[in-house]
């Protein structure tokens, strides 16, 4: 489900000599017995790759080497094999354990420099030999994280360095150019109401029709006063795109089999992870009178009447518990510090973030254990149309 094409996912290649734990670190990494571990060195032999969901990075695909220290006719090939692999990393985890010897690993990295990959140096097996890290980074000049794959120890420590040594750009390539095909007809509702810029669009809006039109679609973009003359009037439509506000009235007004969705959801799709955001929508139905919530937003606006983060969510909210809730909205670029009293934190669409921006304020809602999601799901979720909503994403 929500799966995202192998190209767009950060791709994590592990380094290390025969036996140092490579496998076992991608099982732990992934909670999964996917690769295959043996004490015999040299098990894994051409490059294996996996495609999973890694939270809080999200959409990564793990490429697993054979070792750097192999040997023989076989062994030299699969080095070859290697050091292929590098061309298509984004992000290097070299794994040593407390041998002594470094110079093969100290080789590797000179290489991944020069290719600009980043790396993080991981010293696995800890339970059976303590390592002294600072003594590594002085000489690897890079930071290492000390786990054990076997006992599964640290292995969120590493998940956070792996997500904050990932290259900043490691967002999708499209905001909805995998959904729709070219000649697609596609159907955009942006009700210009009181919180619309004078004179021009909102990002979200400008940059899904950008995409759009890269990717040949037909686009044609309506109020919400105008749905239905668009619908008699237009003989092809594939997709609704309409903004969140108007997700009842549009449900209703369009055809059942119409495939719907909204900018936010594209957005919380591009920038954040759709899952997480699904899941914390659910977090609503938990919502009891007097409960704080979060309302996040990554840009400072001044707020109009009818604002969607200070009126809008809090009504329909309140409405739904049939009481009052705490809400504090946060606008700007510095997080709420003191999550973990939120029952539930509603974060708006972030099209001024970049994804890594977007995806440390989800890391940080996980370590705190409060459900996030974002506005659009929220809405979709709360007017019982989420199913139908993300149907095309599947
Ligand atoms: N004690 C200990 N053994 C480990 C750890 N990680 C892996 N091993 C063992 O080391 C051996 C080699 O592991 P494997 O993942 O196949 O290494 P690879 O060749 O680098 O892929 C296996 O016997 C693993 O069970 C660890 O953290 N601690
Ligand atoms: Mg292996």
């Amino acid at each position: 489900m929500f799966d995202t094409p192998i190209a767009n996912r950060l791709h994590i290649a592990i380094f290390g000599k025969r036996n140092a734990g490579k496998s076992s670190l991608i099982n732990a990494l992934t909670n999964q017995e996917i690769s295959l571990v043996s004490d015999t060195a040299g098990t894994t032999t051409d490059p294996v790759y996996k495609a999973m969901e890694l939270l809080p990075i999200g959409p990564v695909v793990f490429i697993d080497t054979a070792g750097l220290d192999d040997v023989g006719e076989l062994g030299e090939l699969r080095v070859k094999k290697t050091k292929a692999v590098m061309e298509k990393t984004d992000l290097a985890l070299l794994v040593l354990t407390g041998d002594e010897d470094t110079k093969l690993e100290e080789e590797y990295l000179l290489e991944l420099k020069q290719k600009s990959i980043p790396v993080v140096g991981v010293v696995n097996k800890i339970d059976e030999k303590d390592a002294d890290v600072k003594k590594l980074e002085e000489r690897f000049k890079i930071s290492f994280v000390k786990v054990s794959a076997k006992d599964r120890i640290n292995i969120d420590e590493l998940k956070n360095a792996i997500f904050e040594n990932a290259p900043m750009d490691f967002e999708r390539s499209t905001i909805v150019g995998d959904v729709v095909k070219p000649k697609d007809c596609i159907l955009l509702v942006a009700p210009q109401d009181i919180q619309a810029p004078k004179g021009r669009l909102i990002l979200p809006q400008v940059q899904v029709i950008r995409d759009l039109l890269d990717n040949d679609a037909v686009v044609t973009i309506i109020k919400d006063s105008e749905l239905k003359e668009a619908l008699n009037n237009l003989s092809k439509i594939d997709l609704v795109i309409t903004d969140s506000q108007v997700f009842k009235y549009v449900n209703e007004t369009i055809p059942k089999d119409m495939p719907l969705t909204s900018f936010s959801i594209l957005m919380a799709r591009y920038k954040g992870d759709l899952k997480t955001f699904i899941e914390g929508a659910k977090a609503i139905d938990n919502l009891k009178e007097g409960d704080e919530v979060l309302i996040a937003e990554s840009c400072t606006h001044h707020p109009l009447r009818g604002d969607i983060g200070r009126e809008k969510l809090p009504k329909w909210l309140e409405e739904r518990v049939k009481g009052k809730i705490n809400i504090k909205v946060k606008a700007g670029a510095d997080f709420e510090e003191n999550l973990s009293k939120y029952k539930l934190i509603i974060h708006c669409g972030a099209c001024m973030f970049n994804r890594k921006q977007m995806m440390s304020r989800i890391i940080k809602a996980k370590e705190n254990n409060v459900p996030i999601t974002n506005y659009g799901i929220a809405i979709a979720y709360m007017n019982g149309i989420l199913d139908r909503v993300v149907e095309i994403f599947k």
